[in-house]
């Protein structure tokens, strides 16, 4: 079986789009594949969050994972801190990565604008422990959504220089989608992507309520009517439309395409059948997460199970790359 590794940031509710760009990736491949999804705590403290926090956002990440799906008898679910072998290759590979491409990661430059009072060394090799999470297994396919594309490239080469420094060990992990694109879920604002740290109001968090999913879709952002036949479509209606292809029936979203193309279409009504699809589609999800936080217990056990598995794996690669480099003294 080919091996997989994804992992989700605990820096808040999941959304969206880390269901549709990630979650629903692991949930189709977890049949398939070997697979190793991981709750990316040691990412989350680059914005140096409360202590007192860690572990309940840890354990709604996981919660949120099984409630959407993910069955972890099929597949290894951890922390990312309870594989310290992870740690041990991001260092190796800090000698393979150079601060001039680092700095050039168009993320990396977006959070130095936005927060240029904590820009510290964890922010910009971001891209380096990311790939040792991935390396680390060995893995070739990566459930991720469209933001992390460029990410990966980098993945590829610090697998290329370490092979070619060094020996074969890392194969060339790729981007995957089970469609042909990768996805990126915008923002009900329109100003840019689905994110755990942006607006709230813009973001659908898995764990909303009925009546906070409606107010949020019945606020999205729309024109003032259709526009007109032959113009492009605007960009906030083609989000509404990306997502009621996600959400609604197949007929549902014909109704309204069909109501767009004759120019007939009301946006107030759009929405309202979005907003209702939207609660059908979230609530499950929403009230299971919210059930299997009452037993951390069981989470534990999950993550202790799934550590020991990531492990086993992780410490095979350490022992190739330590040997590989001449780090191996007895
Ligand atoms: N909007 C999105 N559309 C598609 N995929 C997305 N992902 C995130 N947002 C979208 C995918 O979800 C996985 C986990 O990514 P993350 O933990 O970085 O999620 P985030 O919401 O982007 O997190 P933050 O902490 O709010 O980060 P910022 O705002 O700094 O980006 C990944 O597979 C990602 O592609």
């Amino acid at each position: 079986k080919e091996i997989v590794v994804s992992g989700i940031r605990s820096t808040g509710f999941l959304h969206l789009g880390n269901y549709f760009g990630a979650i629903r990736n692991y949930i189709r491949m977890q049949e398939d594949f070997n697979c190793y999804f991981f709750v990316a705590d040691w990412h989350s403290l680059t914005t140096h969050p409360d202590p007192k926090d860690l572990r309940g956002n840890v354990l709604r990440v996981l919660a949120e994972n099984i409630a959407s799906g993910l069955d972890p008898e099929k597949v290894a679910l951890y922390a990312q801190s309870d594989i310290p072998e992870i740690a041990e290759l991001y260092l190796l590979l800090n000698m393979l990565a150079y601060k001039g491409e680092l700095e050039k990661v168009p993320t990396f430059k977006d959070k130095v604008r936005l927060s240029p009072q904590n820009v510290n060394a964890g922010l910009l090799t971001y891209p380096v422990l990311m790939s040792a999470d991935i390396m680390i297994q060995r893995a070739v396919k990566v459930p991720v959504g469209k933001d992390q594309e460029q990410h990966l490239e980098m993945t590829r080469n610090y697998a290329q220089r370490f092979n070619n420094r060094y020996g074969y060990l890392f194969p060339e992990p790729v981007a995957f989608n089970f469609g042909d694109n990768l996805v990126r879920i915008p923002s009900l604002d329109g100003s840019g992507k689905m994110s755990k740290s942006e607006n709230e109001m813009a973001t659908l968090y898995l764990a909303d309520e009925d009546d906070m999913i409606r107010k949020k879709i019945m606020k999205a952002k729309t024109d003032s009517g259709p526009a007109a036949p032959d113009a492009p479509r605007p960009e906030s209606i083609v989000n509404l439309f990306q997502l009621m292809s996600l959400v609604s029936a197949p007929d549902t979203l014909q109704f309204f395409e069909t109501a767009y193309d004759n120019q007939s279409i009301r946006y107030g009504d759009m929405k309202k059948q979005l907003a209702e699809d939207m609660v059908n589609f979230i609530a499950p999800i929403r009230n299971k997460a919210r059930d299997l936080q009452q037993n951390p217990g069981y989470l534990n056990r999950i993550m202790r199970d799934g550590a020991a598995k990531a492990r086993e794996n992780a410490a095979q690669t350490l022992q190739q790359a330590r040997k590989l480099i001449g780090i191996n003294y007895y």
